[in-house]
């Protein structure tokens, strides 16, 4: 196991994840683990599969009674000190994420940011777990309800936001009681290795925070759900694997988050303010090269401003960088691999063949790798691949809708249910179109909504539960209801 000088040329202080690649257990099998970029090596780790995942189980097992007996200062204490290190270290930890993953170090840096904010939020979190009383029907007994951890919980993550979303599932479980198994996506291993490093030296007790790394989510997936000591899988990634874990795990009848695929709607009415339109929509779309579950999908934009519209996103879209991440000025990164670029490729070539219009982008950047440049397709028809299936890449397909009446129709017709987008100024089209849209987050006159201050996920085939907020904590806590009788 060892990581190279690929790696370590980045890193100000590399002793950090060279001490963490070092105290990995040994196994014989191993992974590589590549730059998106480049294609070079970065590091190469132990491929500790099932057997990596059963012994973690154990260990947090073992850990889980302890851990949900310590105060809720103690453990708040260690959240904090977690926090502080992860914020001591954000330079290093945004230059491996651009490293493993391939987003403008900016980005990286800011979603660093975004992962301490979680940390901070559940040290403060983990000492507002309030139960209830309430008046029982007759006066002999007393009635209420306690909170108490569901107990050990599985966490599988995904490469596109490889430390928020370690973030946003470890700190609520840790925060309330849980321990907790975490297997990271097999591309962006390394900066979840360094956020593991850190909390350990946080205090975290032996055994409450576990990490598996893995080349395959099956494996390891397979015994997290099977598990009868496992409590709770929380999970990001594909609906397909989301469907599978489900699967698995209704013979337990296991409690689950799944935060899941998503097609976000983003609709420009006529009344919109047209310039804050097009900057929310160039936040919204191109915001990790568009490899994001909240990415404006399809920009649905009124007859009126619509030519304007496609004219003045266009010009934005052509004006940014695509490159390598930590290249000063790149906007767009590399896609994430070959499978990400020719899905992108395919959805832009099959939707000019079937009649869009290209007004920016539409080809690869470079001979090699998997840059793509930021595309916006007009006169794009609800038919249209592009226009249905989650794209995940930097393709913004523009479709034109005459009746404000309909809109909400068309952008409600998918499976998915995550963010929704709309630009309107008139109150009472704003407050109707926003209960409408059939999607767990909604934002309004804004191409930006994640706070670890807000309940973020989806409905229908998006998934289930929450994160972030006071409603992140809940969905690592069981409900006791207590009757007290002869009173
Ligand atoms: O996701 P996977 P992939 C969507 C997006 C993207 C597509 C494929 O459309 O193009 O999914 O991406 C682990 N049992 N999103 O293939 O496979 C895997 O190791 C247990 C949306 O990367 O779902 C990784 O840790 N675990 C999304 C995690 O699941 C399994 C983020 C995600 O991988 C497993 C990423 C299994 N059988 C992709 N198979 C979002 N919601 O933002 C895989 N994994």
């Amino acid at each position: 196991m060892f990581v190279t000088p690929a790696l370590l040329s980045h890193l100000k202080h590399p002793a950090l994840i060279e001490a963490a690649v070092a105290a990995l257990p040994a196994f014989a099998a191993r992974f590589d683990v590549l730059d998106p970029a480049t294609g070079d090596l970065l590091a190469t780790l132990p491929d500790m599969g099932a057997a990596g995942a059963e012994a973690a189980v154990a260990k947090a097992s073992a850990a889980q009674a302890d851990w949900a007996g310590q105060t809720a200062g103690a453990r708040s204490r260690i959240l904090r000190r977690w926090y502080e290190l992860i914020l001591a270290h954000a330079e290093d930890l945004a230059a491996i994420l651009t490293a493993e993953m391939g987003k403008p170090l900016a980005e990286s840096a800011s979603e660093v940011a975004h992962a301490a904010a979680y940390v901070e939020w559940y040290a403060e979190e983990a000492k507002r777990i309030y139960g209830e009383t309430f008046p029982a029907p007759g006066n002999d007994r007393r009635m209420l309800v306690i909170k108490q951890p569901v107990g050990v919980t599985g966490t599988i993550t995904p490469w596109n936001f490889p430390a928020s979303m370690v973030a946003r599932k470890v700190s609520p479980a840790l925060a309330v009681g849980c321990t907790t198994v975490l297997k990271p996506a097999e591309q962006t291993p390394l900066v979840a290795l360094a956020l593991h490093a850190l909390a350990r030296e946080a205090g975290f007790p032996e055994g409450v925070f576990n990490l598996v790394l893995s080349s395959e989510g099956e494996p390891v997936g397979r015994v997290l759900c099977s598990h009868p000591k496992v409590r709770k899988i929380s999970f990001t990634g594909s609906t397909e694997v989301g469907r599978h874990l489900m699967r698995q795990c209704a013979d337990q009848i296991k409690k689950m988050s799944l935060e899941l695929g998503g097609h976000a709607p983003f609709i420009v009415f006529a009344d919109a303010d047209l310039d804050a339109a097009v900057d929310g929509a160039i936040q919204a779309k191109f915001r990790n090269g568009g490899q994001t579950c909240v990415s404006a999908n399809r920009l649905f934009v009124e007859a009126p401003v619509y030519d304007a519209f496609v004219e003045r996103f266009a010009a934005a879209t052509r004006l940014l960088k695509v490159g390598n991440g930590f290249d000063p000025g790149t906007a767009i990164g590399p896609l994430i691999d070959r499978a990400a670029f020719n899905k992108v490729a395919a959805h832009v070539d099959e939707a000019l063949a079937d009649g869009a219009r290209l007004m920016a982008g539409g080809q690869r950047i470079g001979d090699e790798g998997t840059f793509y440049a930021p595309t916006v397709l007009s006169e794009v028809t609800p038919a249209m691949r592009v226009a249905r299936e989650e794209t995940f890449g930097p393709v913004a397909p523009i479709l034109r809708f005459d009746d404000p009446a309909d809109v909400v129709a068309m952008a409600n017709d998918t499976e998915y249910g995550l963010a929704a987008y709309f630009y309107a100024t008139e109150l009472k089209k704003v407050w109707r179109v926003a209960e409408a849209l059939d999607y767990g987050m909604v934002g309004i006159n804004t191409g930006r909504m994640s706070s670890e201050a807000a309940p973020f996920g989806g409905v229908k085939q998006s998934g289930m539960g929450r994160e972030g907020s006071r409603h992140g904590a809940e969905e690592y806590l069981d409900m006791k209801y207590l009757c007290m009788g002869n009173i």
